[in-house]
């Protein structure tokens, strides 16, 4: 009866960590994958973190997505030699580690208009505290800079992860 109790309560934890980890940012907004988005000033306004997600939304055939290799591929809209390239006009890109990661669009004359993205994913776990949560936070460590190394990240993830459990488990019990 009680670990019936436990496994559910662990099996809801688990759901409810995993989907709180994992944002979805839509790339540009509301006006999505563009020549005509402000995407630097979209970038710099957004928090992403490990295990996020980007998603380029385009017209087919009309822009591209391709990641590119280095700061100066980006600078230059190097093109030409890529990581990856993907033309679904829905493209998922997931943040899987920390660092910086550069994106173009394909089409020739439309990363030199700026139709470029340079995105940095930080270690996650630094700011996404459960909005559902009624405890209080129960320690004052958050580093609100969130360029920790990754092994602080992973340490941090952890950490997160636990009291997240204890507490499902608490409630859940009582
Ligand atoms: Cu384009």
């Amino acid at each position: 009866m009680m670990e019936c109790c436990i496994y559910r309560a662990l099996v809801v934890c688990i759901a409810f960590v995993v989907s709180a980890s994992a944002t979805q940012h839509t790339v540009g907004g509301s006006q999505g994958w563009d020549v005509s988005t402000d995407l630097s000033s979209w970038a710099s306004a957004q928090k992403i973190e490990v295990g996020d997600q980007l998603v380029f939304k385009y017209t087919t055939g009309l822009h591209s997505v391709v990641e590119l290799a280095s700061e100066s591929a980006y600078k230059n809209c190097d093109v030409g030699s890529v990581l990856d390239s993907k033309n679904s006009g829905n493209d998922v890109v997931k943040l899987n580690k920390a660092g910086t990661r550069y994106f173009a669009c394909g089409t020739p004359g439309h990363c030199q208009q700026g139709m470029k993205l340079k995105i940095t994913a930080a270690a996650s776990g630094s700011s996404q505290a459960s909005p559902a949560s009624s405890t209080s936070s129960s320690s004052g460590s958050t580093t609100p800079g969130a360029s920790a190394s990754a092994a602080a990240g992973v340490s941090h993830v952890t950490a997160l992860l636990v009291t997240t459990m204890v507490v499902c488990v608490l409630v859940v019990y009582y």
